[in-house]
């Protein structure tokens, strides 16, 4: 079993490294951003609260993420888990700490997406425009304005962890600039070390 964090700015490709590792490996896909969005669509109290604040492009509070993921990790994941967009705080990363050591796992591997602001905001733009296109549901969050406060979030609260990371011995960077397949090709490497 193997626990992976992938981290990076938003639009660095985490989302689309996480649905790589679910069909090449047994792994289970823990992206607090679908569940945050999932919650929204339910209509929940919780959901229409957390809608506003993604829309905006700031953090969802870390007591709301740390419950979701809670209850998704006691399901359990045979092949280990990929926790996608989490955790994005320091708080996060303590809670994740606790509760991969109350089932008495540990995390493997943090794989920090490198990639720089302006390919992030265009990444974004177009698949805004892409969905818009093709007559799909377009996230309330992509457009350039929103973005710019994702990443000032990103390298506010979230940007510490590699620190926090490093610090552990478990942090590796990836060049996010490359193309989806090399991406992928560099992350089976360092798992499979
Ligand atoms: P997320 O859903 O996590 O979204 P993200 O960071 O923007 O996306 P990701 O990095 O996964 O990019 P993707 O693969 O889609 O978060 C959204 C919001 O939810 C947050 O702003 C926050 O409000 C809230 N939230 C989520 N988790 C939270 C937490 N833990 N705490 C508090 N709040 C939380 O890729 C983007 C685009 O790039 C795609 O179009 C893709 O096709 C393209 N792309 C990917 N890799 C590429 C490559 N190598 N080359 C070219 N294009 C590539």
């Amino acid at each position: 079993m193997t626990n992976i964090i992938l981290l990076g700015p938003p639009g660095a490709g985490k989302g689309t490294q996480a649905k790589k590792l679910v069909e090449s490996r047994n792994m289970i896909q823990l992206s607090t951003g679908d569940m945050l969005r999932e919650a929204q669509a339910s209509g929940t109290e919780m959901g229409k609260k957390v809608a506003a604040i993604m829309a905006e492009g700031k953090l969802v509070t870390d007591e709301v993420v740390i419950l979701l993921i809670h209850e998704k990790m006691s399901a359990g994941a045979e092949g280990g888990f990929i926790f996608d967009g989490f955790p994005r705080t320091l708080a996060q990363a303590d809670a994740l700490a606790t509760l991969l050591e109350e089932m008495g796992q540990s995390l493997d591997e943090v794989i920090e997406l490198q990639v720089e602001d302006e390919v992030l905001v265009d990444r974004i733009v177009n698949r805004a425009e892409e969905a818009r296109a093709a007559g799909l549901p377009v996230r309330a969050d992509d457009n350039a304005e929103s973005v710019k406060i994702r990443l000032m979030e990103y390298y506010k609260k979230t940007a510490p962890l590699l620190g926090y990371y490093y610090a552990k011995g478990n942090l590796s960077a990836v060049d996010g600039l490359a193309s989806i397949d090399d991406v992928e090709g560099s992350i089976a490497a360092i798992l499979d070390k």
